[in-house]
């Protein structure tokens, strides 16, 4: 059995927190994983504070352990969201995509344990010094919004830098992932595209196929030219993208080009338009499984890794 400090600050069994992922991490798959043992955690996206209020009490029907809330800070509702969290007092909160330093104030006033995810080593500073519970420290292999640095090179240098649990995330699939971030000083784990194809994941069909389907060189980072590089699923879609990217084309008519399209990709399976986000880990996921022994099989293997991670020293 694997424990670390993370388990009993979380209350969770296992050090695994659910990435919030946008249009899809919902009630059900953030309730699937708390009920797993892991932490589940509710994207508010892009959506507005009423949204989000009704998933949070949903997810309380379905689950009575811990889960968590991911606030998206490019959102526009980002603040009216940060409130709700407040007001509803849930157990955790998570950042992406900015520092969340404005509303840390608020939140930890709640009594919530704030984990921004975070891709440098100064931005980890930054917020454990205004209070964060725990850092996830983010690598560009993951999907979503990147940073610039892998989870092998920014993990060592997170832990190092703060005084705080540091939770890995980006490029882990399986347990051998989990064992590696490990040994890089990680204390916990974040998993995103490894929960799109948990079974009670409510994102369409084609998306979980094309995720089955996936190999090691299925994925593309593109919007560095906007400054919010972005790594999804090498389609159509991000085909054009990225070709426009480099015609010279203005940057309005750019961000126009992607509106829309992970609501396209996650709710419609829209193969064509669709903006399908995965992590590099999508060629090394080959099944469909609830959520429960998704974490069960994962640090299974962890363990067995762990066990024999002396076998080459004299
Ligand atoms: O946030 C994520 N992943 C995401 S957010 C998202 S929704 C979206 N949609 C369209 C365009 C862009 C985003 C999809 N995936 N991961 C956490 C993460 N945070 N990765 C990198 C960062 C980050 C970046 C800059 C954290 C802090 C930061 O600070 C910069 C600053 O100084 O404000």
């Amino acid at each position: 059995m694997i424990k670390t400090p993370v388990c009993d600050l979380f209350g969770i069994e296992y050090p695994i927190f659910q990435g919030g992922m946008a249009w899809i991490a919902d009630a059900r798959l953030a309730a699937a994983v708390s009920n797993g043992g892991g932490l589940g955690i509710i994207s508010a996206m892009n959506a507005g504070p009423d949204y989000l209020r009704e998933q949070i009490r949903a997810a309380r029907e379905m689950t009575d352990k811990p889960f968590g809330v991911n606030i998206m800070l490019m959102s526009p509702f980002a603040g009216e969201v940060a409130a709700v969290c407040a007001e509803e007092k849930v157990a955790v909160v998570t950042t992406g995509a900015g520092n969340p330093s404005k509303y840390m104030p608020i939140w930890l006033e709640a009594g919530i344990k704030v984990v921004p995810v975070i891709a440098s080593v100064a931005m980890a500073k930054m917020v454990a010094r205004a209070g964060a519970a725990a850092v996830v420290a983010e690598g560009t292999e993951s999907g979503g919004h990147i940073g610039e640095t892998t989870t092998l090179v920014l993990v060592p240098q997170v832990a190092d830098a703060v005084d705080i649990p540091v939770i890995a995330a980006g490029g882990i699939g399986d347990g051998r992932g989990v064992a590696a971030c490990f040994m890089l000083g990680a204390q916990g784990v974040q998993l995103g595209t490894r929960f799109l194809v948990a079974a009670e994941c409510p994102v369409h069909e084609n998306y979980k196929k094309k995720i089955l389907a996936a190999n090691d060189i299925a994925t593309i980072a593109t919007g560095r030219r906007l400054g919010h590089p972005v790594r999804s699923l090498k389609t159509p879609f991000s085909r054009r993208y990225a070709k426009a990217e480099y015609s010279g084309m203005p940057d309005e008519e750019l961000e126009q080009l992607a509106v829309g399209a992970l609501k396209k990709a996650a709710l419609e399976g829209d193969e064509e338009n669709g903006c399908f986000l995965a992590g590099q880990v999508a060629g090394m996921i080959r099944r469909e499984q609830p959520a429960a022994d998704i974490i069960r099989e994962i640090f299974e293997e962890a363990e067995q890794v762990l066990k024999g991670a002396g076998r080459w020293v004299g």
